[in-house]
């Protein structure tokens, strides 16, 4: 059932609030998962963490930045994790914090997949992947820029075993004191090689048609959904972004068979990465009918473009990954007119608080609001 609540006669904007099983959210306007490569060692989440969240707070939910699930799931220099007991311990003073201000947030439990690199793994083996497909490009490593290396095909014993890291990120979201857990499935990283043709070769269970292909991120939504209840967790596709050298012989009908898969089972909703370049155009509005929860529409959406697409019910939420970067008070903004912050690429990923902590919030003067800078 569609979820467009309501209970008043007023029509549904960003600002009406969302009930996800039993937890109210204020207003529709979700930040969106974003690595920002600024954990402290250990990958344990430090000081300038819980600042940038508890700024963002305002936000009907936030979804942190991907936290890898085991050793072998990191990609990238400084990424947080859920996989120890200082992690989790780093995550409760975010989540303590978020809470303390109202807010509402989800971990996104990530696994990389292919993407990291021998740099990054424990034993300086080759990253897992269902098949040994080569990426092209090159990974993120303390040392700099490197090229990829030919991950190894993960046996049956490796998927059972990356299962169980999933059930267990899940079981440290709750203790580390999350309101829900996303399951991230996209823009190239481990589950989305399995859903797609170019990068999963496998001839076993895992591989061939669509059913198949998916039948990993189910059993991650089967293991993940023992430690939580499904309306608490979120699913996010990218079916058809070319991020990361990823490619499908059928965006289409690969992720209309994933949404269908993922439906009656209660999940909490469907979180899709509207970008589109590895074919002349993908249907969303086909994938979000092929799915029986509620939608989350992500990439490029403004003010406008979001007000339209869940006022014309096109989507029950809507993520914004830039917006939340530049603006930490982005829905009073939103609902004052107030003038946007420019945000500095240069800033996204690794560094200090600049660029991080130090977009201004509006401010209230004599005058009225303005925005500093
Ligand atoms: C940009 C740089 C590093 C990681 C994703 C986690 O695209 C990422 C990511 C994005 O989902």
């Amino acid at each position: 059932m569609k979820s467009n609540q309501n209970r008043s006669d007023q029509p549904i904007d960003l600002f009406t609030p969302f009930e996800l099983a039993g937890l109210r959210l204020a207003n529709r306007m979700v930040m969106a998962p974003l690595t920002r490569n600024r954990a402290g060692p250990g990958g344990i989440p430090q000081d300038i963490n819980v600042e940038y969240y508890r700024q963002r707070a305002s936000a009907g939910l936030i979804i942190t930045e991907g936290a890898q699930i085991s050793e072998r799931g990191v990609g990238y220099p400084s990424t947080p994790g859920i996989h120890t007991r200082g992690q989790v311990d780093g995550w409760k003073r975010v989540t303590a914090t978020v809470h303390a201000q109202g807010g509402r947030i989800f971990l996104q439990l990530w696994h990389v997949g292919r993407i990291s690199h021998p740099s990054l793994q424990p034993d300086g083996c080759a990253p897992l992947a269902p098949s040994s497909v080569l990426p092209e490009g090159e990974a993120s490593t303390y040392e700099g820029p490197m090229p990829f290396v030919t991950p190894r095909s993960m046996a049956l014993s490796d998927i059972a075993e990356v299962v169980e890291e999933y059930r267990q990120g899940a079981a440290n979201a709750r203790a580390a004191g999350f309101d829900g857990v996303e399951i991230h499935g996209a823009n190239g990283y481990l589950i989305d090689q399995f859903l797609r043709d170019g990068t999963n070769r496998r001839t076993d269970l895992y591989g061939g048609p669509p059913e198949s292909r998916a039948r990993f991120l189910l059993e991650v939504v089967e293991a993940v959904t023992k430690e939580w209840d499904p309306g608490r967790v979120g699913v996010r596709l990218s079916p058809a972004s070319a991020f990361n050298d990823m490619v499908d012989s059928d965006p289409q009908g690969t992720f209309v068979e994933v949404a269908r898969r993922l439906s009656g089972r209660g999940l909490a909703y469907l979180h899709v990465v509207e970008l589109v370049d590895t074919v002349a155009s993908f249907d969303f509005e086909a994938l979000r009918r092929a799915f029986d929860g509620s939608y989350m529409a992500n990439a490029g959406y403004d003010l406008e473009s979001a007000t339209e697409a869940v006022r014309m019910g096109a989507a029950e939420l809507v993520s914004f990954g830039t917006l939340f970067i530049a603006n930490p008070d982005l829905p009073r903004r939103f609902a004052e007119g107030a003038p946007l912050n420019e945000p500095d690429f240069d800033s996204f990923y690794g560094g200090d608080e600049r660029g991080y902590t130090d977009y201004p919030a509006l401010v209230r003067t004599s005058h009225g609001i303005t925005a500093p800078r």
